[in-house]
């Protein structure tokens, strides 16, 4: 039986990944470092560091760079995302996702955030829907991040669940594969060839409902 839910919060409730994209595109141009497809899908996912190393890996210049210069790179990346998620608001949860997560408190199913992010408590708090969830993972807490099962595999604790009666929601391939070794069951959203390994997959996140999970997993 289901006993819950872990949600990955950028790409899933949020529309967070195109200021993510946005702040770090504005890092790579001022690099002269190209922006490529492979990027704005690579980033999904993984944390902060591990994002600026696959771009400056992506053009061979990360030796150029030192361990401080990488920090502050860094940092300047997250001022200006935390000014782009400034402007959120309640409108901004994405297409059907309110009404999923109405759907799973009327069935007494819990919900735990199972995001890379270091920023999602504050997204959770402008987009209102912090009083959904059981607990937030905190990804500075956790040994590795996602594809590693680490994060998904606190998000089940954090609901007090064993891993297989737990469902993962993502939007990112790095996100199925931590779902996938915490041995839950995954749930893509986006592009199915870029989520091959998910167990089930939806287009958008419109298409979630209670009803068609239950339905794809005979529960
Ligand atoms: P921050 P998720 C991830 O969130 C993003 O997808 C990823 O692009 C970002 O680098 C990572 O959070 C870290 O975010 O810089 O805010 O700590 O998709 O796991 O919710
Ligand atoms: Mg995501």
């Amino acid at each position: 039986d289901i006993k819950g839910f872990a949600f990955d919060l950028d790409g899933v409730l949020a529309d967070t990944a195109k200021f993510h994209s946005q702040a770090w595109q504005q890092i790579a141009e001022e690099l002269k470092i190209p922006w490529t497809p492979e990027l704005e899908s690579g980033i999904k996912g993984i944390d902060r560091m591990s994002s600026l190393m696959l771009i400056l890996n992506s053009a061979g210049v990360a030796d150029n760079y030192t361990e401080e210069q990488k920090e502050a790179l860094a940092k300047r990346k997250n001022d200006h995302y935390q000014e782009l998620i400034g402007t959120l608001t309640p409108d901004d949860v994405l297409p059907g996702m309110r009404k999923f997560l109405d759907e799973l408190k009327a069935n007494h199913l819990s919900m735990s955030i199972a995001s890379a992010s270091k920023n999602a408590p504050f997204i959770l708090e402008k987009l209102a829907i912090s009083d959904y969830f059981v607990g937030v993972v905190d990804p500075s807490k956790v040994k590795e991040g996602k594809p590693a099962p680490d994060i998904f595999a606190e998000a089940a604790k954090i609901l007090n669940a064993d891993p297989t009666t737990v469902i993962g929601l993502e939007d990112s391939a790095a996100g199925i594969a931590s779902i996938n070794a915490a041995d839950e069951i995954s749930v893509g959203i986006g592009d199915k060839g870029l989520l091959h390994e998910a167990k089930i997959n939806f287009p958008s996140t419109a298409d979630v409902t209670l009803a068609k999970v239950r339905s794809h997993l005979n529960w």
